[in-house]
């Protein structure tokens, strides 16, 4: 057998994002309900919006928009970390940016999974918010060592999806048979477990240090805990959602609503209350534990280092006169002082080039075309769009934005609680629990316009 037959990572990813919707859906079947919503929403905007349809077909995501998703999951230990990685890996995912979610309250630090180049986001884009428990911030001592001590007992991995691992490591790739049992094996890991590891004793411990430590000590896996499906108008999905019986959280995170959306949008509906089984609980008896929910997200473009930082000052500013993170009482004040703020950010596409604010994708246009070969090499890009011989299309944002997954984790965790940890933000530790460094979303970005913009130029006979 040669290397060329094995299955691409994408297609595993694929393949793997799908069984992994169909099982949540079957967990969680509130989840099918907002694919419903969205799936309806989505139809609604692209059969009204003509110039948005134009746009994700240029940017190749109308294709991929029923199929896409985030999901999110935590783990325990280095070793968890570390083994996720190169499961990830056989898919064709690699960690992207650091998130350090401490400073609100919630200790753990992240790392996103995704596909790297365009080609491959195009085949599937599925990521997975991937948080580590960061025990060192405990300050319980006897807690820390309990729940060290419980998670070093288990094994989140089957032996199947660790031989798998192992062998795409040594082959650099699976083959058809392997990879669909690849996917069955790593599924397992991602499973609801309704029987608990530890005593009803031991989880209230662990739950009155922290929700988020019980959720991750307490069972036998890092179950998935939302899958979050891509809306084209997350307003229009907020408003519609308790009419279908699903009560979304008080507020949007992220940038406010735009003629052309920024980053990323989100919001979620609460946890659910489900059965569990403590190992102390016989018969009929059980106890109850809330973490999975269900989200929503709208993505817009990605931004250079430029717009980000514009985009997290007017964030900071809006906050700071809030006073603080948005609640139900002053959602609407919220909105009212976010989107002043937010008045400092363009809103048309040339500006946003111009002032080098977002990634953009290059497409000649007919016009363009009939002029290829005829262009001075003198002639700037920044011309060539004035003149309408090319057509800019914005790359859509593939990350997480911490303050907005700070939100997500604090609505789902049902406190609001807002312990500081004081402790700074340990990227050089996550990175050696990880085993590699983290990628740089921002270099992922400019690879992805710069191949754009060589192809865009060669197509006009300019380079
Ligand atoms: C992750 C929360 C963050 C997002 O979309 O920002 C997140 C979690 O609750 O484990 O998923
Ligand atoms: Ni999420």
């Amino acid at each position: 057998m040669s290397a060329t037959s094995f299955v691409s990572p994408s297609q595993i990813r694929a393949q793997f994002s799908a069984a992994m919707s169909a099982m949540y859906k079957n967990e969680v079947p509130l989840y099918g309900d907002l694919m419903d919503l969205v799936a309806a929403v989505n139809q609604h905007c692209l059969e009204h919006d003509p110039a948005l349809r134009q746009h994700l077909h240029n940017t190749h995501e109308l294709a991929r928009l029923d199929e896409e998703r985030h999901g999110a999951i935590r783990v325990g230990t280095a070793q968890e970390l570390h083994t996720i990685r190169r499961l990830f890996a056989v898919m064709g995912m690699f960690p992207v940016g650091y998130y350090d979610l401490a400073p609100a309250g919630v200790p753990v630090h992240s790392t996103a999974f995704r596909a790297l180049h365009e080609d491959e986001l195009k085949q599937s884009p599925f990521r997975v918010f991937t948080s580590l428990l960061r025990l060192e911030l405990i300050d319980n001592a006897t807690l820390r060592d309990d729940a060290a001590a419980i998670l070093a007992r288990r094994q989140i991995f089957t032996p199947g999806a660790l031989a798998l691992i192992e062998k795409h490591e040594q082959q650099g790739g699976l083959h058809a048979a392997d990879a669909e049992q690849f996917v069955q094996e790593a599924l397992e890991t991602f499973r609801w477990h309704a029987d608990a590891t530890v005593t009803s004793t031991q989880y209230d411990a662990l739950h009155d240090q922290h929700r988020l430590i019980a959720d991750v000590v307490a069972f036998k896996g890092p179950h998935i805990n939302h899958l979050t499906p891509r809306t084209l108008d997350i307003d229009a999905v907020q408003h519609q959602m308790p009419l279908r019986g699903i009560q979304p959280k008080a507020v949007i995170e992220g940038p406010p609503r735009r003629q052309h959306p920024i980053l990323l949008r989100q919001t979620s509906f609460k946890a659910l209350e489900e059965a569990v089984r403590f190992t102390d609980q016989h018969g009929h008896e059980r106890g109850s534990h809330t973490a999975r929910f269900g989200e929503i997200e709208q993505r817009g473009a990605a931004l250079t280092t430029k717009g980000r930082e514009l985009y997290d000052q007017l964030l900071a500013a809006t906050r700071n006169d809030m006073g603080g993170a948005p609640t139900e009482a002053n959602a609407q004040q919220y909105y009212a002082t976010l989107e002043h703020h937010f008045q400092a950010f363009p809103d048309d596409l040339f500006s946003l080039f111009q002032q080098d604010l977002a990634y953009f994708h290059y497409t000649p246009t007919e016009q363009g075309l009939a002029k290829a070969g005829q262009y001075s090499t003198d002639t700037s890009i920044a011309q060539l769009v004035e003149n309408g011989d090319v057509q800019l299309d914005p790359i859509v944002y593939e990350d997480f934005l911490p303050v907005s997954a700070a939100g997500i984790f604090q609505s789902n965790l049902g406190d609001n609680r807002t312990t500081e940890y004081k402790q700074l933000s340990n990227q050089a530790r996550f990175e050696r629990d990880l085993g590699c460094a983290v990628i740089d979303e921002q270099s992922m970005y400019q690879k992805t316009a710069q191949r754009s913009l060589t192809q865009c130029l060669k197509a006009l006979g300019m380079k």
